[in-house]
């Protein structure tokens, strides 16, 4: 064997060809956990100047943690895991990146192809538990790489694919005797990141969709995360649209905060768990919708409910053809990215001429419904919530995790650029924030990283802890500390009209000290009682997590009894989430 770090002489292995490829795209971070069957690629990580090796607890929590980087860092996010339970632990992480649309590649472990079907340990091939197949259902991409001549091409379309108009996630299956052969000349045939060219918004398109947004009574401009880029770059522009226009703005939860919820036309999220004023304007009739960037799934569409998006008139803008009356039918359907559709209004929007319309009543109600106040021991999470909002100072990230913390921040916290807030909201899996924070505090270290999650989520993958003190990762994490798997309590509690209790055993999560549990996977932790200790323990806590880079803790205990506000909608999320 050759010496570790030390380059092949016979040309570029698999393995190197894989850091070089990752390196000239300025990853700078790859996710997993090792294996005998990706020794090659582990050796080759080994000290490499610019790409480091991040060793999770779980490949489930790598597969977060790459989800999490690529969507802080816009990059790819990278996970390697060894061949069969490697792969397989890791496949919840991925479908969830996956049904988010965030890019990521994972290069899996395979068994040496001369064992093939002989009963070998792990053997991932057709003949074995055949990764490739699995991660076809959760992937656009997903293959064996069969000879070492080959690789750089199939890596190059499994990036592709991955970044492409469609993020999504890719697999590839490496034998673990092809990743130590040279790739060959291949190389040169191979060229990096396809062209794309701009499909522009014919002008007279974009004058349409102006003049019927300014001729209509209740128009309403619908952001999903699709959104998110377009509105990064082009913040101002936007915000001088709407308010020439007079439209009021809402989001989906993926892309809550794109606009700025505390902005005079912003009515908050339009969905699951979302701003009542939001709801009630859709609810009196919206004739006129533009949607950018949303797939109108069930929680954008707050379980599909029709009322809310009965306009007479509409416009869906999206990269993804695939959204088009997927919901709605009718309607114009603009297959352009969001950045170029909005580039195209801009130019098209007139110089001069103040609102045209009165910000609409419903924009000017209250951002959030009433502040349910805890009954017994414990603090109401919206509570939590509401002294969160006066700690955001536009320098951090928040990955919410599934739960009743879902409902809690999307109904309560106000997000205003450069604010972010991501969800898993596609494949809805408890622990994801305990990965995703690690990952996105890696990727943007100037960056505060706060994770919102609940108890039962944190006892799932909050051994990630671990992985973030090991590798001085100041990750910041919140955890409400009902003692539940709160969202089925409450939901169960509500389908059955009351007669199951919310305080019974049933869901309960037994006397678990999380203070402890923090602390010895190499945490500072902070209990809280009491709001002001909350106030006073993130404050600690966000410095102490820049300062000292260390992960933090803070356990607050929340009243389990408070119901969150999913509203009507909540029996049916119970049942699917
Ligand atoms: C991996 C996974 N398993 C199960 C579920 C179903 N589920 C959704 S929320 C929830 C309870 C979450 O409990 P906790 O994290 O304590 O949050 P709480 O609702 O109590 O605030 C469960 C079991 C899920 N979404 N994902
Ligand atoms: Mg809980």
């Amino acid at each position: 064997m050759r010496s570790i770090g030390a380059r092949s002489q016979d040309g570029t292995t698999v393995a190197e060809f894989l850091l070089d490829r990752l390196d000239a795209m300025g990853v700078d971070a790859v996710f997993g956990i090792p294996g005998g069957n990706i020794s090659a690629f582990i050796q080759a990580l080994r000290g490499h100047p610019r790409i480091r090796f991040v060793i999770a607890s779980h490949e489930g929590g790598a597969a977060f943690m790459a989800d999490g980087y690529a969507r802080s860092t816009g990059k790819l996010g990278v996970c390697l895991v060894t061949a069969g339970p490697g792969a397989l632990n890791a496949l919840t992480g991925v479908a969830s990146a996956h049904r988010d649309q965030v890019p990521l590649l994972v290069v899996g472990g395979q068994v040496p192809t001369d064992r093939f079907g002989l009963g070998a340990i792990q053997d991932s091939s057709d003949l074995g538990v055949n990764t490739a197949a699995m991660y076809s259902h959760v992937t656009g991409y997903s293959t064996g790489v069969s000879d070492p001549g080959s690789f750089p091409r199939v890596l190059t379309q499994a990036i592709n694919v991955a970044t492409g108009p469609r993020p999504c996630a890719a697999y590839l299956a490496v034998p673990a005797d092809l990743a130590r052969r040279p790739v060959g000349n291949e190389t040169e045939k191979v060229s990096a990141a396809p062209r794309r060219p701009t499909v522009e918004l014919d002008p007279r398109e974009a004058r349409r969709v102006i003049r019927t947004l300014s001729q209509a009574r209740r128009p309403l401009i619908f952001l999903g995360g699709g959104a998110r880029e377009a509105l990064r770059s082009g913040h101002s522009s936007f915000r001088r649209l709407v308010h020439t226009l007079g439209v009021p703005v809402a989001t989906s939860l993926r892309g809550k905060g794109v606009f700025p919820e505390s902005d005079d036309l912003s009515l908050g999220v339009l969905g699951m768990a979302g701003a009542e004023r939001a709801a009630s304007y859709a609810a009196a009739g919206i004739d006129a919708l533009v949607v950018i960037g949303s797939g109108l799934g069930e929680w954008a569409t707050r379980g599909y409910d029709r009322a809310f998006t009965g306009a007479s008139t509409y416009f869906h803008v999206d990269l993804d053809p695939s959204v088009f009356g997927r919901f709605l039918e009718g309607g114009d359907h603009l297959h352009v990215d969001a950045e170029v559709f909005l580039r195209a209004l801009y130019r098209e929007l007139p110089r001069s001429g103040g609102a045209a319309r009165a910000v609409p009543a419903a924009a000017r109600r209250p951002p959030y419904g009433p502040v349910p106040a805890a009954g017994g021991p414990g603090v109401s999470p919206a509570a939590v919530m509401l002294a969160l909002n006066d700690l955001l100072t536009g320098e951090e990230d928040l990955y919410v995790d599934m739960g009743n913390c879902t409902a809690w921040a999307t109904h309560y916290l106000i997000v205003d650029p450069p604010t972010r807030i991501f969800y898993p909201c596609g494949l809805s899996s408890m622990g994801w924030s305990c990965g995703a924070v690690v990952g996105g505090r890696i990727g943007t270290a100037e960056r505060a990283a706060i994770a919102l999650l609940g108890d039962g989520s944190f006892l799932m993958n909050g051994n990630e802890v671990r992985t973030a003190a090991k590798n001085r990762v100041g990750a910041v994490f919140v955890v409400l500390d009902d003692g539940y798997l709160g969202m089925v309590n409450h939901g169960e509690h509500e389908q059955s009209g009351g007669a199951f209790p919310l305080d019974d055993d049933h869901y309960g999560l037994g006397p678990v000290d999380l203070v402890q549990f923090s602390r010895a996977l190499g945490a500072d932790a902070h209990p809280v009682g009491d709001i002001a200790a909350f106030r006073e323990a993130m404050r600690a806590a966000r410095a102490a997590a820049a300062g000292r880079s260390r992960p933090q803790v803070v356990v607050v205990k929340t009243d389990h009894r408070v119901s969150p506000p999913y509203g009507e909608r909540f029996t049916a999320v119970a049942g699917d989430a």
